[in-house]
């Protein structure tokens, strides 16, 4: 093998087992392990082996201002083992299937044509699994970073998917689309057109720089407000359909059941409900008296949040927080709320209501909406649960020490 090509391979490796380490090693952060980047909504016993087929990289959400992920911090879940080595010049997109002209772009050529810029988060359909929430237990002390750490936000550079359908014309059929990524896998994952036509991005562009290979390099779809698994990374095919596919990812993985339809999996979950998090002081960081900054994320599916709420007594009032400019559509939203801690036991937690008006659950109400009791939650293991969005309260001990209250 080319002995650069290897040492770049191992140096992509290198970077990305220490994105993880480092990134977890923030300020008085405490009780996480090592092994944390690795999970995927499921905790390893301590000291216990376990395998994985894919790698993770959670976002370090307790530091960094703003709502710009810096990109080298931007989470990670890749369904091998490996990136993919790809050639830039060799690549290319195929827009194929039921359209008048099949087209294959290189990247260079995509390039040449009409562009958007746009902020956009993130999010993988697992992030803040129940499972990954500790309850109390000193060895699940994780910080925000691991369980809510699977959403990212980003100013992504591409072309509208919708320009690339219409010049390759669709047909009468046409309503589905297959999307490949060329990595090992395959990673492949079926989309509406209707979406696709509305504000998908076919992104080569990342905060102002090309994607990173995590990411995706040199393209990869962009599906706004919808779980992250829609926007195939490596983007090779895109394939024009008269139905909704099953691919592997969809089927054997990504399909949750669940009690409110009697144990069955829901086909597709497609976009997030409103969601936010106090990522500030948050479990694992340690609070001192006085004047707090309380900080955090609010971003939902359905567009533009307009308002975050937060509580210091543990739900029992609620003062509105501080939006800061710019909110954007789809994307994170920055809030802060000034505060002092006077040294008491507190619960501290954030509440949004998005565009359309609907406000973030708490547990209960979550709960309740998807047919399940609050003591479901206390079964071992953790019933599993995608598109999580309940309330998070972060417990704050008089001797300044913060943990995970989602389940306490
Ligand atoms: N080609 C390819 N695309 C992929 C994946 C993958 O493994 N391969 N993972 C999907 C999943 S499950 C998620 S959550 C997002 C993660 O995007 P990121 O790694 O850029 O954060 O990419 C999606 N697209
Ligand atoms: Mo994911």
């Amino acid at each position: 093998m080319n002995s650069n090509r290897s040492s770049r391979r191992r140096f992509l490796k290198q970077t990305a087992a220490l994105a993880g380490v480092a990134t977890g090693a923030g300020l008085a952060v405490r009780g996480q392990s090592a092994q944390a980047q690795h999970l995927h909504g499921e905790l390893p016993r301590r000291g216990a082996r376990y395998t994985i087929d894919h790698m993770t990289h959670y976002t370090p959400l307790q530091d960094y201002a703003g709502i710009i992920t810096p990109a080298s911090l931007h989470f990670m879940q890749q369904h091998s083992s490996e990136f993919p080595e790809i050639d830039v010049r060799q690549h290319r997109l195929t827009i194929h299937g039921l359209v008048d002209r099949p087209l294959s772009f290189t990247v260079e050529e995509l390039k040449q044509l009409p562009s958007v810029s746009r902020i956009h988060f993130l999010e993988c359909h697992g992030n803040s699994s129940p499972a990954i929430h500790g309850a109390g237990d000193p060895n699940l002390g994780l910080p925000v970073q691991f369980i809510h750490g699977m959403t990212s936000c980003s100013e992504w550079t591409g072309v509208p998917l919708s320009v690339l359908l219409k010049e390759a014309g669709l047909q009468k059929e046409a309503s589905w689309l297959v999307s490949e990524g060329g990595d090992a896998g395959k990673f492949s994952h079926t989309l509406p057109l209707a979406k696709a036509m509305e504000d998908v991005i076919v992104a080569y562009g990342q905060n102002g720089e090309p994607l990173r290979v995590e990411q995706g390099y040199p393209v990869r779809l962009v599906v706004p407000g919808w779980e992250a698994p829609f926007s195939v990374k490596y983007l090779t095919h895109v394939k024009v359909v008269d139905q909704p596919y099953m691919a592997w990812n969809e089927s054997m993985n990504h399909s949750v059941t669940r009690p409110d339809l009697r144990d069955k999996a829901r086909w597709y979950h497609f976009q997030f409900g409103p969601k936010s998090v106090v990522t500030r002081p948050s479990a694992g960081l340690e609070m001192l008296r006085g004047y707090a900054q309380i900080t955090g994320l609010a971003w939902s599916g359905a567009g533009v949040i307009n308002k975050v709420e937060v509580s210091t007594d543990g739900g029992g009032s609620w003062k509105e927080a501080k939006r800061h400019a710019p909110v954007l559509p789809r994307a994170h939203t920055r809030f802060t709320f000034d505060w002092a801690w006077d040294g008491q036991e507190a619960v501290i937690q954030s509440r949004c209501t998005d565009e359309a008006g609907e406000v973030q659950p708490s547990l209960a109400e979550l709960s309740k909406d998807w047919g399940m009791h609050l003591e479901d939650w206390k079964k071992t293991p953790r019933p599993r649960a995608i598109h999580f969005n309940a309330i998070q309260p972060w417990k704050i001990a008089r001797d300044g020490s913060i943990s995970d209250a989602m389940f306490a």
